[in-house]
């Protein structure tokens, strides 16, 4: 990438956080310049002092970072700890009676659990694991509906010592069986089904017919009774989760594991091939879970915290079922989906339960958005202190609506870049701290060394785009990808010869220094030899007032190189006609005058929604191929909604 990325986006509005925020923050501006100095001065005693702080070790490290074996870096490499005891029963003294998980149903039904009866909870279900023969080292596969069965299910592997992969509720039988492969799981962990606006998921049936073929190494599978639906049991295979617990005493002392031991795999998608078993560790994947809550979410013991998402990514790992509870906090979880029974229903829950501090994807707050600003305005948002985003890029007019019409101009916004593979927040705002601009996930936290190269490595000048980069080892990084090292270095560190860990996103800093993602490196067009960030586009495209949400892909093209493919969700109807015509020609125009007339996109196709993973992540590679016409040969077993391609295949 020699070329420079043309940055056409101008945000200049800025956002510094209010007073009154900064006075009860974590973190004060003094904090964070005496943590960034800090860092800088001394990265791994910067990063050992937490560590000694934040965690309670059964055995504390005395070796901080091992990197004789780069890029298989090891951190507190001979200290033993038990995540499910800093999770759970380091508070219960001084906190088991206070709230832990307050969760609504699919239907609203509320149900609440206290530190203690998680930690019985947990512990009964670990002891059941044990009795079905789980040892430490052993894999489960946790394909649960988002209820407290699915965190309790997570915790009581980490209990033991067994190492867990979640597989999203929402993914097929087939993907399902490919993890279940991979990682060689010896049980699997289900429920009868699941409940999503107001409609049953079929848990159980994925199983059975995920484990039709192969999947030799699956002895036992635990179903949980949701629905009550009937479903088929496997003798000799299947057992209840109630049945497994029978007369299990509810306690199960925790297993002191090494620092380095996986507490998980969580399988994510590459560019090509099969998915990747992203391989994370206990000791330092706990430290970057909980001083991310702590710094960037600034979780006191009052708040309510709800983080959307499913505990099948990696959000759902680290700000649901780990991160929070370690810092003994209480969390919201939510089985169902934001626009059923109505689309109030987000809004409605954080006034329900007095939510604090809320945080969720762009995606969820572009389809909330499309409801108007009366809906919000129905419900007492006024407890709410502080909102996030993840996921991708927030483009400025969503971070405004969430800003003014859900925060009330109150509560400042983290926007926050990371991914499966860095375990937490990387780069992201401190709210009391760092003065906001919309669309930006502003500066790397500290102890975080993010930078923007060029091909060759070298940190590029300010204003230009490159490659997003971390280039010091930290605590949460993936520890490999299971079974494949080869993959592991090959995926990300090959590129710069294994000094810098490849993060696959392009990014750019702005003449402050704020770092902008600009979209995955293949998202990236070169139209006329100019490279365009294909989310700037989007952008200009959502600034228009007919158009709730718009993905852009590349098509080759003989004379510009690549044309622009403008894939759009019109606000109201989808046109027809002249209508249609009519509004192409004005949306080229628009852009146009957004951005300059290269970025005009040379085709624009209409749909009424994108076609979306379930974790709402927008498809391109299905665009792409829309886009040229191709006939679709990708998998799109994990489509939320297959039907609308069709919409976009018509010219
Ligand atoms: C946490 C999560 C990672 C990819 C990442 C990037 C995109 C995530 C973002 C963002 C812009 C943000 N991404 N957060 N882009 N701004 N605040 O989403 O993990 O599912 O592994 O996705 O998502 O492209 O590389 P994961």
């Amino acid at each position: 990438m020699s070329e420079t990325i043309e940055s056409i986006l101008h945000e200049d509005r800025v956002f510094p956080p209010s007073p009154e925020f900064t006075a009860q923050a974590n973190i004060k501006p003094e904090d964070y310049e005496a943590l960034k100095r800090k860092a800088e001065a001394d990265h791994v005693g910067f990063w050992a002092d937490l560590a000694r702080e934040k965690i309670t070790w059964a055995k504390p490290f005395t070796q901080v970072l091992d990197d004789s074996n780069a890029p298989f870096f090891k951190w507190f490499t001979d200290g033993e700890l038990n995540v499910s005891y800093n999770c759970l029963d380091r508070h219960l003294d001084a906190k088991g009676d206070k709230t832990a998980i307050i969760f609504e149903s699919d239907d609203g039904k509320v149900t609440r659990y206290t530190y203690k009866e998680l930690t019985d909870e947990v512990s009964r279900f670990a002891n059941a694991l044990k009795n079905l023969g789980v040892k430490e080292g052993d894999r489960v596969v946790i394909y649960m509906p988002m209820i407290p069965q699915a965190v309790i299910a997570m915790q009581a592997c980490a209990r033991i010592g067994a190492i867990h992969s979640v597989v999203f509720g929402g993914f097929s039988a087939v993907a399902l069986r490919d993890r279940i492969d991979d990682a060689g799981a010896k049980i699997v962990i289900t429920a009868d089904g699941g409940r999503r606006g107001g409609k049953t998921v079929p848990l159980k049936a994925a199983v059975n017919e995920a484990l039709e073929e192969h999947c030799g190494c699956v002895e036992k599978v635990i179903v949980y009774e949701r629905t009550g639906e009937e479903v088929e049991m496997v003798a000799g295979r299947d057992i209840w989760w109630h049945e497994a617990e029978r007369g299990m005493p509810d306690y199960c002392e925790p297993v002191n594991v090494n620092a380095e031991h996986p507490l998980f795999l969580l399988y994510t998608s590459g560019s090509t091939g099969k998915p990747k078993g992203v391989q994370h560790s206990s000791g330092g994947y706990l430290l970057n879970a909980i001083v991310t809550n702590e710094w960037v979410f600034d979780l006191k013991d009052d708040d309510v915290f709800w983080c959307t998402a499913d505990v099948g990514w990696i959000t759902g790992h680290t700000y649901v079922a780990y991160g929070p509870l370690a810092l003994g906090k209480t969390i919201v979880m939510f089985e169902g989906v934001p626009t059923y029974p109505h689309a109030g229903r987000f809004w409605e829950m954080c006034q329900n339960h007095g939510v604090t501090v809320f945080y969720t994807a762009p995606t969820a707050i572009r389809a909330l958005m499309r409801f108007g600003d009366e809906i919000p305005s129905e419900y007492d948002l006024s407890k709410l202190r502080l909102l996030g985003t993840v996921g991708e890029p927030i483009n400025p007019e969503a971070w405004m609506w969430y800003y003014t019409v859900i925060g009330k101009e109150r509560c400042p916004i983290v926007d926050t870049w990371w991914q499966t593979e860095t375990g937490a927040h990387m780069i992201a705002p401190l709210p009391g701290v760092t003065p906001l601009k919309p669309g930006s996930c502003t500066f790397p936290l500290p102890g975080i060394d993010a930078a923007v190269v060029d091909e060759e490595g070298n940190e590029i000048p300010h204003g230009n785009g490159g490659y997003l980069v971390i280039r010091k080892p930290w605590p949460s990084m993936l520890r490999t990808v299971w079974g494949d090292d080869e993959r592991y270095v090959n995926t990300y560190w090959a590129q710069f010869n294994n000094r810098y860990y490849v993060a696959g996103d392009s990014a750019r800093r702005d003449e402050d220094g704020y770092f902008w993602i600009m979209g995955r490196v293949d998202d990236v067009l070169n139209v006329s030899g100019h490279r365009l960030g294909t989310m700037e586009i989007e952008s200009a495209l959502v600034a228009h007032e007919r158009v709730a949400e718009a993905a852009v892909v590349g098509r080759p093209d003989p004379v510009k190189g690549e044309a622009i493919v403008a894939f759009v969700v019109p606000r109201g109807d989808v046109p027809e006609g002249a209508e249609r015509e009519a509004l192409i020609k004005e949306l080229r125009e628009w852009v146009s005058k957004e951005i300059g007339p290269i970025a005009k996109p040379d085709d624009i196709r209409f749909g009424s929604n994108l076609p979306k993973t379930r974790s709402g992540k927008i498809m391109r590679r299905l665009l792409r191929a829309i886009a040229r016409g191709e006939e679709i040969t990708q998998d799109t077993s994990t489509l939320e909604n297959p039907q609308i391609l069709e919409q976009f295949m018509q010219k």
